[in-house]
């Protein structure tokens, strides 16, 4: 017999994408890193596609909320784009023309009764802050970012009431600094890149200490990436292995933005191996007074670990105290190669459970990417993508357990609503509830849109 699991009242059914994937190059903006990167290494994205091919989400926002409700999506996450809302990076001075653009989108969500997050930063610097004052390394940046984030408060904070600082900040420390698979592609550079993850957090409570000065009445987060560490035995080092993961990669990040402090064994690793962020004295009680309202937790993947055997690499990697392995059991998306684990859903709930009983928070991506989706294309047209179903539902009856045994995430948001380009992989993986034909433009509901359509209606889903 079939259980019907029944989410909490006023659960946020929703989707994310971001600026700089769905808007493209349409409107006045400056350049950002990624336009940089497209336009002066082509080669180094997948099938030359760029952040310029977009499902043009500028122009057609009314169409994208109209087919978003459709599919039952009541909360909505993009980002404003740094380089689309301020004239003058040194002021924070916004453009005209960006406020329009935004208000207009703000406009239009709302009267298709979608509750907007808006997200300040998804790996978008501006190019000029980068090669002036070398991105993220500068506080001087890190003080622009809280200008721009005064800005976008004093513009739509009062008709947008759900905020986040930034996506994903671990992405720009490890993407940019440790393994270079986004922009400046720098591998082994852990000074700078354990650098760039204090200013990171420093920018984020520079952005909240901005929001609350004005006394706006909405809420202001953070999200953060998690993949949670399984360790392959229960001994101690593999043990240890998967418990420095876990501080590095995104303990970090919550532990400062939702207790005010790191996590005092990962700070004391990092200044015995002499990659320890320099910070003004002052800082510390910047961080304790500005902390989150709630997270955002983007989920994909777990991720599994062993002591590692020596240490081989030249500058600093975080690797230095774990090694990966393959789990025998594992299952994978192949498209993606990631591990497909919803159990790990589950875990982290009650992670946050327990090292955050006081902070609520949401699912704020879940997905799974699938490339040729074209082969799934049933007769009448339409994306069967059963896969997808399939995908969320397991994840979600994790959740519901979760929840069940006290959680308190009050929400889901799928990546994506629609198609959407992606950083590495342009368009290769897939992951809309709604089809875009880029050469069109014409959005078509896949299968996996009608059925959330109805988890979202009846606020819950069938076991
Ligand atoms: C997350 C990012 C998104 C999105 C997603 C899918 O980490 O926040 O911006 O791109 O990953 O990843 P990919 O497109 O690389 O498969």
């Amino acid at each position: 017999m079939k259980t019907f699991l029944k989410f909490p009242d006023g659960f946020w059914w929703g989707a994310a994408m971001s600026g700089p994937q769905s808007e493209g190059w349409a409107g006045k903006r400056y350049e950002n890193i990624m336009d940089t990167w497209y336009r002066t290494r082509r080669e180094d994205f997948f099938d030359g596609v760029g952040p310029d091919v977009t499902s043009d989400f500028f122009h057609r926002f009314e169409e994208d909320f109209r087919r978003m409700k459709e599919a039952g999506i009541h909360s909505f996450r993009t980002s404003v784009q740094w380089t689309r809302l301020i004239a003058d990076f040194e002021t924070g001075k916004p453009d005209a023309q960006g406020v329009a653009f935004y208000r207009s989108m703000i406009e239009a969500a709302k009267k298709n009764g979608i509750e907007l997050v808006l997200n300040l930063h998804h790996f978008d610097m501006p190019t000029i802050l980068f090669e002036r004052y070398g991105g993220w390394e500068s506080r001087h940046v890190v003080e622009l970012f809280a200008k721009f984030a005064k800005t976008a408060f004093e513009c739509f904070g009062n008709d947008v009431r759900f905020w986040t600082t930034f996506n994903e900040p671990m992405v720009i420390v490890d993407g940019g600094y440790l393994y270079g698979y986004h922009y400046p592609g720098l591998k082994g550079e852990g000074r700078r890149g354990v650098q760039v993850l204090y200013h990171l957090c420093l920018a984020s409570a520079m952005a909240v200490e901005q929001y609350r000065k004005l006394g706006l009445k909405g809420k202001i987060g953070l999200i953060v990436n998690v993949t949670p560490a399984y360790s392959k035995s229960n001994g101690e080092a593999d043990q240890n292995a998967a418990r420095f993961f876990d501080w590095f990669h995104w303990r970090s990040f919550l532990d400062v933005s939702i207790l005010g402090r790191f996590p005092e064994e990962l700070v004391d690793v990092l200044r015995r191996d002499g990659v320890l962020w320099n910070a003004k004295e002052e800082d510390e009680a910047l961080l304790m007074a500005n902390r989150i309202d709630f997270a955002g937790i983007n989920y994909y993947h777990p991720t599994r670990v062993q002591a590692p055997d020596s240490i081989t690499e030249t500058g600093w990697l975080p690797d230095r105290y774990y090694a990966h392995y393959d789990w025998p059991q594992k299952r994978v998306n192949a498209s993606k190669n990631w591990e497909i684990f919803p159990r790990a859903l589950y875990d982290v709930a009650m992670a946050m459970k327990t090292l955050y009983p006081d902070t609520p928070w949401f699912v704020s991506e879940c997905g799974i990417g699938v490339h040729d989706e074209e082969r799934f294309r049933d007769p009448e047209g339409v994306i069967d993508d059963a896969y997808r179903i399939a995908f969320f539902e397991e994840h979600l009856e994790w959740l519901h357990q979760a929840i069940q045994e006290g959680a308190d995430c009050f929400g889901f948001h799928v990546w994506a609503a629609l198609d959407c380009w992606s950083w590495n992989n342009a368009y290769r993986n897939r992951y809309g509830l709604i089809e875009v034909d880029l050469s069109d433009q014409r959005r078509t509901m896949k299968r996996s849109g009608t059925w959330y359509r109805k988890v979202s209606m009846r606020n819950g889903l069938e076991k």
